[in-house]
C-alpha cells in the first residue's frame, strides 16, 4: 500500500484533516495523481479523478440497467417520481456485475486506500438516472464512524453530465466549519419536543442539523457545480456540503453512481448512532462481509431497492 513509511500518522484520524496534512502530503510516498487528489481534498473537500473508469464499463452498467428494469417492470412502474421518474436504485451493484467493477475499480481502490491510510472495503451504492437536485446537506449524519471522518463519497459519472441535467455542486473547503455539535442539537429536540417519539425526535434532529449546514453554506466557500464526463470519478470528504444542483431540464439524463466507501476495518453507522453514540468507543458492529469482489471485501448491508 502507499503510505508514509514508519512514522506515518496514527489512525485515529483521517491524516487529510491534520493541520500539517500538507507537509504529510508532500513526503508521501504515492503516485502524483493520488497527491493531486489527496491536496484536492486537504483543500477543497473534492477532487475529481479524470477518465478513471473506462467509457464501455459505464455504458455496460446503464445496459445493465435496463436488463434489471426490463426485468423487473412492475416494481419499477411502482416507483417512480411525480415526474415519472425512476427514484434512486441502492445497492444495484449486488445485481450488476458491471456496477460492482466500477467501484471496486484496482486503481480507485487503491486510491481510497492512500487516503485513508488503510484497506477499503465496499460498502453501499446509489445508481441515479436522474439529477438528485438534493439540497445541500453533509452526509455525515448518514455514514458515521468511530474514529470520524473514515467516509468519502465516491460519485462516477457514467455519461457525460449535461449542464441541463443537474450536475453535482458542492461549497468549495466547506469540509471545514464547525457547528454546533450534534449530541447538542439531539439534547434540544429531547427537551424540546417531548410530544415525539424517539424516532420523530431523531428525524427533527436530522432536519435542524441539514438546516444548519445549509445557514452556514454560502459563507464558508463558493459554491460551484462540477464538470463531469462519462468515467470521471468525485470523491468528496465526509463534511462536505454538496447535493444536486437543480435541473433546467429535469427529463434529462444523468447516469450516475455513488459509491460510499469505508475502510473495511471501520463499520459506517446511521443517524440514530449519529444522534445518540457518545464516547470514543464505537457502536456495536451492524454488518459483516459476504464476499469479496476483485480483492475487496463486500459489506453483506442491504438489498437491491429503488429508494
Ligand atoms: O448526485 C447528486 O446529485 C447528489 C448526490 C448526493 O448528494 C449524495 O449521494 O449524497
Amino acid at each position: 500500500m502507499f503510505g508514509f513509511g514508519g512514522g506515518g500518522p496514527s489512525k485515529r484520524e483521517l491524516w487529510l484533516d491534520r493541520p500539517d496534512a500538507l507537509d504529510l502530503l508532500a513526503k508521501a510516498r504515492a503516485p502524483a495523481d493520488f497527491k493531486v487528489a489527496a491536496r484536492d481534498l486537504i483543500v477543497d473537500g473534492f477532487a475529481i479523478v479524470r477518465r478513471a473508469i473506462a467509457p464501455e464499463l459505464c455504458q455496460r452498467v446503464i445496459a445493465d440497467y435496463y436488463r434489471y428494469a426490463e426485468e423487473n417492470a412492475a416494481y419499477v412502474a411502482q416507483n417512480l417520481d411525480e415526474a415519472g421518474r425512476e427514484k434512486r436504485l441502492v445497492n444495484f451493484h449486488l445485481w450488476s456485475e458491471a456496477e460492482m467493477r466500477v467501484i471496486s475499480d484496482r486503481r480507485m481502490m487503491r486510491l481510497l486506500d492512500f487516503l485513508f491510510g488503510e484497506k477499503t472495503c465496499v460498502y453501499s451504492t446509489l445508481t441515479f438516472k436522474y439529477g438528485t437536485q438534493q439540497p445541500i446537506h453533509r452526509d455525515t449524519p448518514h455514514f458515521v464512524t468511530w474514529p470520524k471522518s473514515r467516509f468519502f463519497g465516491v460519485w462516477t459519472a457514467l455519461e457525460d453530465v449535461h449542464e441541463d441535467a443537474g450536475p453535482l455542486m458542492y461549497v468549495k473547503g466547506g469540509h471545514r466549519f464547525e457547528m454546533e455539535h450534534e449530541r447538542d442539537i439531539y439534547r434540544r429536540v429531547q427537551e424540546n419536543r417531548q410530544d415525539m417519539s424517539y424516532q420523530e425526535q431523531i428525524v427533527h434532529a436530522l432536519d435542524l442539523y441539514n438546516g444548519i449546514v445549509i445557514h452556514h453554506s454560502p459563507g464558508a466557500g463558493e459554491v460551484v457545480t462540477a464538470p463531469i464526463n462519462r468515467g470521471d470519478v468525485a470523491i468528496w470528504h465526509p463534511q462536505l456540503p454538496h447535493g444536486g444542483s437543480p435541473a433546467r431540464d429535469p427529463s434529462r439524463s444523468r447516469w450516475s453512481v455513488v459509491h460510499h466507501a469505508a475502510p473495511e476495518a471501520v463499520q459506517l453507522h446511521m443517524m440514530e448512532q449519529f444522534f445518540t453514540h457518545d464516547g470514543p468507543q464505537p457502536p456495536a458492529p451492524r454488518y459483516d462481509f459476504a464476499r469479496k469482489a476483485h480483492g475487496r471485501k463486500v459489506a453483506a448491508s442491504g438489498v437491491t431497492a429503488y429508494m
